[in-house]
């Protein structure tokens, strides 16, 4: 049952998908997309989909819908064996709709994190933009401040994390979501989760995937 199993994790700037994700992979072994994670890996090794998406990733907007289909489309046809785990795509109507007639879902997860918790949480994130490992100055400091606890490669703070870009992506998505969770709703996949922190969303995440597919191990 596991083999084919297929979700998305759909949640505000900073609402803690990467963080939940990391934990979903690790406690039921799917395999992770990130499609942030991919864009700046495209940016990094400056290749055509990099050079396009970077203006409007810098100031917050979307990256137009057709691009997006075509990156995860490509990056999902090599996953054809794994059960996986989207975060961060679909962001639009149009782009679960071009899933949709792709790839079937077993479940959505949403994380509804207050605004106001958001904004504050996001100024402590540091990143490592190579792997996509995320740390936070409170929640999850790395083991030398400023590296990368794998490979000790400097830390940076996300060009899109500077407060005037943060809360023009909390009103892009606020503008997308509703269409997009009506879409989800409407299939009956979606799951709702309320809560501030999450280390007590988590075990409510675990408990519910359970139901779902089983667990390798945790929550922790
Ligand atoms: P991304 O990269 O998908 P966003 O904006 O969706 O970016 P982001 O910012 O990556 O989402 P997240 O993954 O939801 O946030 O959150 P996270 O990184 O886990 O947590 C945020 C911080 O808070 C971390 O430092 C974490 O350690 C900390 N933290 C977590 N939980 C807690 C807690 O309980 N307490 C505290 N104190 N801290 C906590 O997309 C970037 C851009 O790419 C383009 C767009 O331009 C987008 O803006 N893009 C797309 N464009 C079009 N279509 C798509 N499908 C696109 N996908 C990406
Ligand atoms: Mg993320």
């Amino acid at each position: 049952m596991s083999k084919l199993f297929r979700m998305v994790i759909l949640g505000a700037p900073g609402s803690g998908k990467g963080t939940i994700s990391s934990r979903i992979v690790r406690d039921f072994g799917l395999k992770h997309l990130s499609s942030g994670d991919l864009l700046r890996a495209q940016i990094l090794k400056k290749t055509e989909i990099g050079l396009a998406a970077q203006s409007y990733m810098k100031s917050g907007q979307l990256v137009p819908d057709d691009v997006m289909v075509k990156l995860i489309s490509t990056e999902l046809s090599g996953l054809n064996s794994s059960p996986w785990l989207l975060d961060g795509f679909p962001r639009t109507r149009p782009q679960a709709e071009a899933l949709h007639n792709n790839q079937k879902l077993d479940l959505v997860l949403s994380l509804e994190v207050p605004d106001d918790v958001i904004v504050d949480r996001i100024k402590g994130r540091w990143t490592h933009l190579a792997s996509g490992r995320i740390y936070h100055t409170e929640f999850n400091p790395p083991k030398v401040p400023g590296k990368d606890d794998v490979t000790g490669e400097p830390l940076v703070q996300r060009e899109d994390d500077k407060p005037e870009s943060v809360r023009h992506r909390l009103e892009v998505y606020a503008t997308n979501t509703k269409p997009l969770k009506k879409f989800y709703e409407d299939l009956g996949i979606l799951q709702v989760f309320h809560g501030t922190e999450s280390n007590e969303i988590w075990p409510r995440v675990h408990k519910y995937m359970q139901g779902h597919i089983p667990a390798k191990s945790g929550p922790f």
